[in-house]
């Protein structure tokens, strides 16, 4: 596969993919790819709401759109929109859904409509973050679980929806949004290789420390993990497909485009439970 590195040791703009019709290599390499440079850039791509599902289906298994917001329409209700006419923002930095006991694996995003210029999303690589925390705080950060709470930002959504009942997850239909433990660090499946697993959007608490302290962690390892150099920004091209690993990084895209719309498509593949640092 050829792509362009975006900096050192993440994010990539990925060329000669046609994602519309991938072959088994490109699966191949997508999926290699996504697990090392953690975000994938894709320019010039034609899909609409079925080839996006379709491209899903063959990265891997795809959840429904969301725990408790229903898809963008009932042919598609694995497709997740984002509407700034609607209150579709994501400005605050956060991993997709980590307030599920499996949140998704990745998540594949789609420019559908686009201001002239401005919200640009931007992604941060919670290894790369970790790696450079000083060994003290690692040792610290390793044996720490946080909660993470869907509430603040979707209990009224789902409070709304046919009577409190969101999407079919992991084979149960959400009726509410129970506070889930995660560890602060999570060892990647695939390659071992820790990471910062705590976000401002859906972590509430770390578990077992003062109120007092877990402020203090927890904005530590944010401004850390949302250093520049921890940072890729994308700004965004009609035809753009971002596709980022969910287990290893986290995102914000900018709002900083007035009353222009903005509206984007995702869909996210199913995860694993996030598994911590062994206790040595
Ligand atoms: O609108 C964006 O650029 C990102 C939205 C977001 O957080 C997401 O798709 O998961
Ligand atoms: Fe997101």
């Amino acid at each position: 596969m050829i792509f362009d590195q975006l900096s050192p040791h993440f994010g990539a703009i990925v060329h000669g993919i046609d994602l519309s019709k991938v072959s088994d290599s490109d699966v191949a390499d997508i999926r290699a790819a996504l697990v090392e440079r953690k975000v994938l850039f894709f320019r010039d791509q034609t899909l609409d709401d079925d080839g996006q599902v379709a491209l899903g289906r063959r990265i891997g298994e795809l959840t429904a759109s969301h725990p408790v917001v229903g898809g963008v329409d009932s042919e598609h209700p694995e497709v997740y929109a984002l509407d700034s006419t609607d209150n579709g923002f994501a400005d605050v930095w956060h991993t997709d859904v980590t307030f599920m006991r499996r949140p998704p694996l990745g998540s594949i995003l789609r420019a559908v409509t686009l201001p002239p210029t401005g919200g640009d999303t931007n992604w941060a690589d919670a290894q790369l973050a970790y790696d450079s925390l000083s060994a003290p705080v690692r040792e610290l950060a390793d044996k720490l679980v946080a909660v993470h709470d869907g509430n603040r930002e979707f209990g009224y959504y789902l409070a709304q929806r046919r009577g409190g009942r969101g999407n079919e997850w992991d084979g149960e239909v959400v009726t509410k949004l129970e506070p889930i433990e995660h560890p602060v660090i999570r060892v990647h499946p695939e390659t071992g290789r820790r990471g910062i697993f705590v976000n401002p959007g859906f972590t509430s608490h770390i578990v077992g420390v003062s109120e007092f302290e877990s402020r203090a962690i927890l904005d530590l390892l944010y401004a850390h993990l949302t250093k520049p150099e921890h940072i890729v920004r994308h700004r965004w091209r009609p035809g753009d497909v971002a596709m980022w690993d969910n287990r290893s990084t986290a995102h914000y895209a900018n709002r900083d485009y007035g009353t222009d719309r903005r509206v984007m498509h995702r869909i996210t593949l199913r995860g694993d439970v996030p598994v911590g640092v062994p206790a040595s």
